[in-house]
């Protein structure tokens, strides 16, 4: 009797369920004291077995029965609930929650935006489906010019709108509704009915850039995106401008910067034409002004060394991990 007290009290002063269940081991598990002394009773003489069994097998019960009670008082007192953190295996190796990031070329167009906010210039938007108008008419871009011609551009099938094949529409649309100064980057995506290769995509992302002003020359072009590269690249980037012809500019250039696969060009450029100022509602007496066309996916290539501009697009998480 003294004993099971003893039991009674250990059982009643247990303060959570994992005490509760040592101190039931203590006694009834494999090598509890009383379950191994249930066992051993086979060694004992007739008399004392008879003695000794019936008082075993109830101070089993008694114990069950105590650990019973008190295990269902900690379960409903809550005791429970607020160990739980506690029974976690903090040795069991964890799970890695698997965190995601931003796409290159997103990460690309970020530290872009940054740069030329530095530099005073606005970021506006334009729709990427377009009108005939404004992707090419206004742009002084003839009617017979090869690149309406249906394989380079994809046209809805009824021809009143089209997939943007620049972010130059967006210079006229901004023009529309601003008068200069004007400062505007206008980044998004454009698209092309071309074959792709390693430098070359149906559907790409391009920067446009408009500064309008009196008095503003090829010089001022040169300084800006000279300051954009080299805070991209680095002081030591190496570019250079070759005469290029695009019908909304005069003079036109192109920008080549030289990477790991020798030059790539990189942007579109020019003083704007007259005509696309005059479709655009200015007098071109007044105003003069740089656009260029940057395409964002050759920067992300020349910033991460990437081969092929297909893999911008794969989806392929082996890839995007990298970055
Ligand atoms: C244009 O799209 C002109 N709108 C750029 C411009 C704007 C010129 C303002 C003058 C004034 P172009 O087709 O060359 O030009 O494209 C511009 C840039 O986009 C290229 O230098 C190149 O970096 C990128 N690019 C062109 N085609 C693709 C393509 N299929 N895939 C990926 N990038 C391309």
């Amino acid at each position: 009797m003294e004993e099971l007290d003893k039991i009674k009290k250990e059982i009643n002063s247990a303060s959570d369920l994992k005490e509760l269940d040592g101190i039931y081991k203590k006694y009834l598990g494999k090598k509890g004291e009383v379950a191994l002394a249930l066992r051993s009773i086979g060694d004992l003489s007739e008399r004392e077995k008879k003695e000794r069994a019936p008082q075993l097998q109830s101070l089993k019960k008694e114990i069950e029965e105590e650990v019973l009670k008190r295990s269902s008082e900690l379960k409903s007192s809550g005791a429970e609930e607020a160990l739980r953190g506690e029974w976690l295996d903090v040795t069991a190796p964890g799970k890695k929650a698997e965190l995601g990031h931003l796409h290159p070329l997103t990460q690309i167009q970020q530290k872009v935006n940054e740069i030329f906010s530095s530099l005073g210039f606005e970021i506006v938007e334009g729709p990427e489906l377009e009108t005939e108008w404004y992707n090419f008419d206004a742009l002084n871009i003839p009617k017979d010019h090869p690149s309406r011609d249906i394989w380079d551009t994809f046209w809805m099938q009824d021809k009143e709108l089209l997939l943007r094949t620049h972010t130059s529409p967006v210079q006229i649309r901004h023009m529309e509704k601003h008068q200069p100064p004007i400062r505007i980057i206008a980044p998004g995506r454009v698209f092309r009915h071309e074959a792709s290769d390693a430098s070359h995509d149906i559907q790409f992302y391009q920067l446009e850039g408009l500064m309008v002003d009196k008095d503003m020359s090829v010089a001022n072009f040169k300084a800006v995106i000279n300051e954009f590269l080299s805070q991209l690249f680095g002081e030591n980037v190496k570019i250079r401008l070759r005469p290029s012809f695009f019908p909304f500019v005069e003079p036109g250039f192109e920008v080549d910067m030289y990477g790991p696969k020798g030059w790539m060009e990189m942007l579109g450029a020019g003083m704007v034409h007259p005509n696309v100022f005059k479709a655009a509602g200015y007098n071109p007496v007044n105003w003069q002004g740089f656009a260029f066309g940057i395409g964002l996916d050759r920067i992300a290539m020349m910033k991460y060394k990437i081969d092929d501009i297909r893999l911008l697009y794969s989806g392929d998480l082996r890839f995007l991990k990298q970055f």
